[in-house]
């Protein structure tokens, strides 16, 4: 069994409810209100089975021009569109919003309906025909099948059926094998069962058990149950239209435009690149930052419009523009969209969603615009290389990948496995898989190999960088996980030499140039000048016009060559100067057995300030150990 969404649509009054009930025999015209005033208000649902094996459900729209937005709502999903007009009056206004609203969004085939045959004569059908034929030359319509029909005496209905029989034929079905989406259009509660909404079925395929999740607000659920056209069933199709009782989600959260999807699939944005056609009949010229809403499935949101190639858009002329939208919501690549006006009210274009989560874009970019280009026509190896490419220096998930190209991970691995090879794009990361563009990659490179060369410039006394202290220098706007592969193929270069927790350089030793050699000299003059007393940094700074840090990097490298002795963090003694005291105090305490602080300040004649960090010091050393307040020395 095929399943297919016919629609009408049509000015008010011209027979679109009648033309449903005398096909289905259905009225869909529910409410009240509709019938105490004699039109539709609300979308309404039939369906209509086929001899052929065609099951149709059908979407009513209203006519009136204050509805347009309801009949928006309607469209989305539609494979087939009855466009009514009465033969009494003819083409009105609303004939022809309601035939460029279906053009936009994407509708491509319908048949054309003169209703109330009955009231006319042959003449005036013949007349009216000829005028709807050449309106309708240059809209998807041209050439349509054009069925004239009685809803009062019926007479026509045979040759409609029959003329949807034809057409239905060379209509594909909505593709089952995508994730599931189900634009909300009615949300009620049955008692018993609780909340119920309905929806024509965009793609996939929907199951009693299936975990779900309504965007754009993200709350969570589970379905329940699954009615197509009535019937209760297990799983529900794409092309279908819908009731699900959903468990988990209470009636007040869901309203018409929330979307059913897989649930943690799917990110609302609040910004698509799209298409943007502005319509010949549109009343003005379209600026740049302009204010609209869009429409598409069931949903309308504000929109902004900056478009990213030229400063205003006039009637008739297309371009490519990004819509930042008052909040988020879902959209995916090849949707089609609506923008209107409130007041006037008016529909003014629409188009095709290219690129449903895209950065902010700099206008007149032609990065971006090459972009948008591939995204509507190239190749999808050209379409994902950009979008990887894109992504510059933060890289591209294989899940985002798929949400903005809007293609199945088959055809992702098809179109990525030949990049991949050539080197265009490179996985950086493998759980989860992420890609960098091959330019993205060698400027991080170059970047990580800047920050080695002159890490190492400033500190020359260093083997080398910390690994981490290296990681931690990748561009904030990029991802620490691309280190790894970054530094490895610095390594495979002969760039970077990985040294346990140190990167070095390979070929380099820490060393000194000749003035640094003068300046070591100069060091080691003033702590043999200083002897038991050396200067301590600061000083050593002021005397030597050096920073402290530079010359605690070069005492601690004659240190480790022993042209220095390190007692402490920084102090430092000559060689000598620090081998003369230890005598003195080793041959001290030979004799006496052990010393006090006094006694050693006697022995050497230094200061406290000195003197404490040499005894600690010695202590340390395990020359001496403290026994109260003396020291003796160690045993052994
Ligand atoms: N004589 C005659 N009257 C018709 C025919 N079809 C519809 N009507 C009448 O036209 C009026 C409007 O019909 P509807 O089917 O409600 O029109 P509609 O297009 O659904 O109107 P809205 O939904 O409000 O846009 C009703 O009074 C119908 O009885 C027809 O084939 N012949
Ligand atoms: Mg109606």
């Amino acid at each position: 069994m095929k399943h297919l969404i016919l629609g009408t649509a049509g000015h008010i009054d011209h027979g679109k409810t009648s033309l449903v009930k005398a096909l289905t025999g259905i009225d869909t015209d529910r409410l009240k209100e509709e019938k105490a005033r004699g039109i539709t208000i609300e979308l309404g649902f039939a369906h209509l089975e086929l001899p052929g094996g065609v099951h149709f459900g059908i979407v009513d729209v209203p006519g009136h021009e204050r509805f347009v937005r309801t009949m928006v709502a309607g469209v989305g999903g539609m494979d087939l569109v009855l466009l009514v007009i009465a033969c009494d009056e003819g083409i009105m206004p609303q004939t022809r919003e309601h035939l460029e609203i279906c053009g936009l969004l994407g509708v491509k085939r319908g048949i054309v309906v003169l209703t109330k045959k009955d009231l006319v004569d042959l003449d005036w059908l013949d007349l009216v025909t000829e005028e709807v034929r050449d309106y309708l030359a240059g809209s998807f319509l041209a050439g349509a099948p054009l069925v004239a029909l009685s809803a009062r005496s019926g007479e026509g209905s045979a040759e409609l059926k029959a003329e949807l029989a034809r057409l239905s034929d060379g209509i594909e079905q909505k593709r089952t094998d995508a994730p599931f989406r189900l634009p909300v259009d009615r949300v009620f509660t049955v008692t018993g069962f609780g909340t119920v909404v309905t929806g024509t079925l965009l793609s996939g395929g929907i199951s009693v058990g299936d975990e779900v999740e309504v965007l754009p607000g993200g709350k969570g659920g589970r379905v329940r149950g699954v009615q197509s056209f009535g019937a209760k069933v297990e799983r529900g199709g794409a092309g279908e239209r819908l009731a699900v009782n959903l468990q988990g989600i209470e009636h007040a959260e869901l309203k018409r435009g929330d979307v059913v999807v897989p649930r943690g699939l799917y990110r609302p944005a609040s910004a698509v690149d799209v298409r943007l056609d502005y319509l010949a009949s549109a009343p003005r010229d379209l600026r740049h930052r302009a204010t609209l809403r869009l429409h598409s499935a069931t949903y309308e949101v504000p929109a902004k419009v900056i478009l990213l190639d030229r400063d205003l858009l006039k009637p008739g002329e297309s371009c490519f523009a990004q819509l930042r939208l008052a909040r988020p919501v879902l959209l995916l690549p090849g949707d089609p969209f609506v923008v209107r006006t409130y007041s006037p009210q008016a529909t003014l274009g629409g188009g095709t969603v290219l690129d449903p989560d895209p950065p902010r874009r700099r206008r007149r970019s032609a990065e971006a615009l090459e972009l948008l280009q591939a995204a509507e026509s190239g190749s999808d190896q050209e379409r994902i290389r950009l979008l990887v490419e894109s992504a510059l220096y933060s890289g591209l998930a294989l899940e985002d990948m798929a949400n903005r190209s809007g293609m199945s991970g088959k055809r992702i691995e098809a179109a990525l496995s030949p990049l991949l090879s050539a080197g265009a794009v490179l996985q950086v990361v493998k759980e989860p898989r992420i890609f960098l563009g091959r330019d993205a990659f060698a400027a991080l490179k170059e970047r990580l190999a800047g920050e080695l060369n002159s890490y190492l410039a400033e500190n020359p006394m260093q083997e080398g960088i910390g690994r981490e202290e290296l990681k931690s220098r990748i561009p904030k706007r990029s991802d620490p996980r691309f280190f790894g592969p970054l530094l490895a193929s610095l390594e495979k270069e002969g760039r970077a030499l990985s040294d346990r927790d140190i990167v070095r350089l390979p070929g380099r030793k820490a060393g000194v140039s000749l003035d640094q050699a003068g300046l070591q000299g100069m060091l080691e003059e003033a702590l043999r000048k200083g002897w038991g007393e050396p200067p301590t940094l600061k000083e050593l700074g002021c005397a030597l016009n050096c920073t402290e840090k530079k010359l605690l990097d070069h005492l601690n490298l004659l240190s480790r060559e022993g042209r220095a002795a390190k007692v402490k963090g920084d102090v430092f003694y000559a060689p000598g100067a620090l081998a003369e005291i230890r005598e003195k105090l080793v041959a001290y305490l030979r004799e006496k057995g052990a010393i006090a602080p006094l006694e050693f300040r006697e022995l050497t004649g230094l200061s406290r300030k000195f003197m404490i960090p040499l005894l600690e010091f010695f202590d340390q050393e395990k020359l001496t150990i403290r026994l109260g307040d003396k020291r003796v020395l160690r045993k052994g």
